[in-house]
């Protein structure tokens, strides 16, 4: 528990102690919904912001001050880790990720490495110490990194997908060389998460995006235990919070295994989820994003109706995925406030 934050109800709320009502932020809550952010996005290209540790820390505190979320969530990318491991990224508007060189045969091995992180990412940790002076204590701030399995998805398809077919394809016919990038990845994750929290992160999230394209015996050997190695490395430094999205098959085996704070998404519901894990584990989650859209009396009343279900303990608010640029900022606020005015 942090003494020096002055809201620190989110890691309380992790630590397992009582708070007065859950914590709340949202995923990808620094973003194109807000106006601010788009300004900044109008002058510099994508990677410039990601790379430029004033951007990072104005960009990061956005949602702090407009929505009144409990927590930050540094503003970076997932896709910083391959590039960091030799592949190139870009970026390109209204398309996405792409990386034109992706991982097909052993060749292509030959052009990753496990990379130096405190000198290939050394702007996210600065990026981290300057948006800890901008938050001056008042909120902790998240740090983050993708999955493994997530990441081999875009490393080897290259770019975004529904089902990413390709990468499956990959770990079920080059089982070896699959585990090998899993191995290399989860290495550099673990190094980059120790210099996130060296950098000063008080909590952390590892997004697991697209593991529930795996089915509950592909997830046992492709996603598991590379973010089990993950969380054991890092939980003794900060919280750490997996959010295997889509995964609600491996929220027993994962907590069984010793995981004490999950992410889930709206296709479980809060019971279920309660009855999948051991006792007090902090769940996170699990508005459906698509529902910041209704009149904002109904969205309230159906923020209420999920604390209700998940209960004030061993919870933190949040949607069940990313917030998308269409919402109102009046209406994300709105989600904000109907958890922080909840009466027991
Ligand atoms: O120009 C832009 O604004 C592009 C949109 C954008 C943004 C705002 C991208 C490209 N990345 C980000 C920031 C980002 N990405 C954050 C910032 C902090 C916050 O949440 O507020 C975070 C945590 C991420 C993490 C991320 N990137 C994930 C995991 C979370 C999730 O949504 O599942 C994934 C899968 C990515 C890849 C990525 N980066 C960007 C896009 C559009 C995508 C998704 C591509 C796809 O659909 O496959």
């Amino acid at each position: 528990m942090n003494n020096f934050i002055k809201n620190d109800l989110l890691l309380r709320a992790l630590a397992g102690a009582n708070v007065e009502r859950p914590p709340v932020w949202m995923m990808r809550q620094a973003g194109r919904y807000l106006p601010a952010y788009m300004e900044l996005k109008r002058k510099y290209d994508f990677f410039t912001r990601v790379q430029t540790p004033e951007l990072v820390a104005a960009i990061t505190k956005q949602p702090i001050d407009i929505v009144g979320s409990d927590a930050a969530i540094l503003f970076s990318d997932i896709l910083v880790v391959p590039q960091a491991m030799g592949l190139e990224v870009q970026m390109n508007e209204g398309v996405g990720p792409l990386l034109p060189n992706p991982i097909k045969t052993i060749n292509d091995f030959n052009r990753i490495q496990i990379p130096d992180v405190a000198n290939a990412l050394a702007y996210v940790f600065e990026g981290i110490r300057c948006t800890k002076q901008a938050l001056n204590n008042e909120v902790p701030l998240i740090g983050f990194a993708g999955a493994p399995f997530t990441i081999l998805c875009y490393m080897v398809e290259g770019k975004g997908s529904k089902t990413f077919e390709k990468a499956k394809q990959f770990c079920y016919q080059e089982p070896q060389l699959a585990h090998r990038l899993l191995n290399m990845i989860t290495i550099t994750t673990i190094n980059y998460l120790e210099q996130q929290v060296i950098a000063g992160v008080d909590a952390l999230q590892i997004f697991d995006s697209w593991s529930g394209l795996l089915s509950p015996e592909d997830f046992a050997v492709w996603s598991e235990p590379y973010l089990l190695r993950i969380y054991q490395a890092l939980v003794a430094k900060v919280p750490v919070i997996i959010y295997p999205k889509g995964s609600w098959y491996a929220l027993t085996s994962l907590s069984n295994a010793g995981v004490k704070a999950l992410g889930i998404d709206w296709c479980i519901s809060p019971a279920q989820a309660r009855s999948f894990t051991v006792r007090n584990t902090v769940l996170q989650g699990n508005f459906d994003p698509a529902k910041l859209l209704l009149p904002i009396p109904q969205l309230k009343q159906a923020v209420t109706a999920m604390i209700d279900d998940f209960g004030v303990q061993h919870y933190i608010a949040n949607l069940g995925h990313g917030i998308t640029p269409n919402i109102p900022v009046a209406n994300a606020k709105a989600f904000i406030e109907a958890v922080k005015n909840y009466k027991q």
